[in-house]
């Protein structure tokens, strides 16, 4: 046995994955279902660095060095249960298989169980990046025991992102947790993404502007604090002609946003726990209605739009528009790792949030200046309540606040849809507020169903005898 490290699946996800390890000067053992992949990654990379081609997982095990690690880059789901299914018969005590997919973390967790029964390591491990950041350098959200990472260390932390020299790749806890992190990443990836969406569509519909005017302000944005692969990215693609029909890139595509599902995932989740994500859910159910064709065309017979003129100065609103995208942003994110604490005490996950910020700061799809913003306020205080009172952050909202509710009215006013600008003000609002609406809700819930309330001026739990004298009961623990 020669090689460092395996890798079955060589899609394009696996094989620039593939890449990345031998170029950085390590053995790897390819293998896939198809052998014709297997050929044409070595007829063409063959000389990139040291490749052992397998025709068999058998020929692939049996040229790994022990223990084994083994990384599994297969379509998500039955795939990878197939492939594990395969492995684990061919392996040995204290072997790796490392899940490289896009997996479900309760898929892990169980994979992690019944690999743990044959005495085997399972690892799941969260890369984003895309099919360019696994050839060039993703970021790398590890999951599994410590004999895991040990053995895998050497090999992802030379293959992720660099960033100020730390390599943008953690062990951020046991079994799950990388593919956690991972969730909450595409999460925030949603919100972020809607958030430029409805910056583009105020100053597209507000203003008028044309969309390549549109990214010569994104391009000015990402010179300042919003600079990040995605404001970069959405200047690109507004300035894009397209090459058929002469047409803004924009203008032909069609107006209905597709998703996987890893959105979907992160929403579901924290509808369990209980956190308010309402970036991330908003964005997510903005794509589902996008997507809601029929429905669109019935409402657009129905209510016609007639554009809304405005009266308001381009400098202004542009500025104003940037500091409402700022402040949601803030939100989404605090959010986002309000979500990733939340798991890692559910499942009893010793997650370093200032850990996470760092290694999402190169790599992945939402790397950007800001969270280094967030890797600092975590690592002046460890056990932050909530990201957005941190001075950084707190100032920034503070000074941006006028802007954001001008923003979100404006919007309101000219029917142009903000869903995450206005759900994050709402949620900024409904956290600094001295007194929420709840107190009616509980009373409504006690007085039809008996629920309980708890009082502003003694301790204990009340019920009220609606029906008979009015007064509040005091209610013993069972
Ligand atoms: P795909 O998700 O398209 O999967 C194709 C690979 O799965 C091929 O190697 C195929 O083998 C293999 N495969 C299938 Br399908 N069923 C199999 C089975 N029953 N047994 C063995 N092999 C099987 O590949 P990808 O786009 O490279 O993505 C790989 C993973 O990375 C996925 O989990 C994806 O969600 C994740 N991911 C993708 C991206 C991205 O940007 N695309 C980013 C981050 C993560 P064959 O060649 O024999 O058909």
């Amino acid at each position: 046995a020669r090689a460092t490290i395996g890798l079955t699946g060589l899609a394009t996800m696996g094989r620039n994955l593939a890449r990345n390890i031998a170029r950085n000067g390590h053995t790897i053992a390819v293998h896939n279902r198809t052998t014709a992949r297997t050929t044409a990654l070595l007829e063409e990379y063959g000389d990139e660095g040291d490749f052992v081609g397998c025709e068999s997982l058998e020929e692939l095990v049996a040229a790994i060095e022990r223990p084994r690690a083994i990384v599994v880059m297969v379509k998500a789901g039955e795939a990878t249960d197939a492939v594990v299914d395969e492995l684990v018969p061919l392996l040995d005590a204290d072997d790796i298989v490392v899940d490289a997919g896009n997996a479900h973390f309760a898929d892990t967790l169980r994979r992690q169980e019944a690999l743990a029964a044959h005495g085997l390591h399972f690892v799941g491990m969260g890369v984003s990046g895309g099919e360019e950041g696994a050839l060039d350098g993703p970021s790398i959200m590890v999951g599994g025991s410590d004999h895991a990472y040990e053995r895998l260390q050497p090999v992802v932390e030379s293959i992720a992102a660099l960033v100020d020299g730390t390599p943008c790749c953690a062990h951020v806890g046991p079994d799950g947790a990388g593919h956690f992190v991972k969730m909450v990443h595409n999460g925030i990836e949603y919100a972020d993404m809607q958030l430029i969406a409805e910056s583009y569509d105020l100053l597209r519909s507000v203003l008028g502007l044309a969309p390549a005017e549109v990214a010569d302000v994104f391009e000015e944005w990402n010179g300042g604090d919003l600079e990040s692969f995605l404001i970069e990215m959405t200047a690109d693609v507004l300035r894009h002609v397209d090459h058929e029909s002469g047409r803004p890139f924009v203008d032909v595509v069609v107006d209905a946003a597709e998703q996987k599902g890893t959105g979907r995932w992160t929403v579901q989740d924290a509808l369990e726990l209980g956190v308010p994500i309402t970036g991330i859910a908003e964005a997510t159910f903005a794509r589902s209605l996008s997507g809601h064709t029929e429905q669109r065309e019935a409402a657009r017979a129905v209510f016609a739009t007639e554009p809304v003129t405005l009266d308001v100065d381009r400098d202004t609103f542009v500025d104003q528009v940037r500091a409402a995208l700022y402040a949601s942003k803030v939100v989404a994110y605090a959010q986002g790792f309000d979500h990733i604490a939340a798991g890692a005490e559910a499942h009893d996950w010793d997650i370093d949030l200032g850990e996470v910020a760092t290694i999402w700061r190169g790599g992945c799809i939402i790397r950007a200046q800001f969270l280094d913003r967030i890797r600092e306020a975590y690592a002046d205080e460890p056990d932050l309540t909530t990201l957005l009172t941190t001075a950084y952050f707190a100032d920034a909202i503070t000074d941006g606040v006028d802007a954001w509710r001008e923003v979100v009215a404006t919007a309101v006013r000219a029917g142009v849809p903000t869903p995450t600008f206005s759900s994050s003000l709402a949620y900024f609002d409904g956290l600094r507020r001295e007194h929420l609406p709840a107190a009616l809700i509980q009373a409504l819930r006690d007085n039809f169903g008996a629920h309980t309330y708890a009082r502003v001026d003694r301790d204990g739990t009340f019920h009220t005898r609606w029906a008979e004298d009015g007064r509040p009961e005091e209610q013993q623990d069972d």
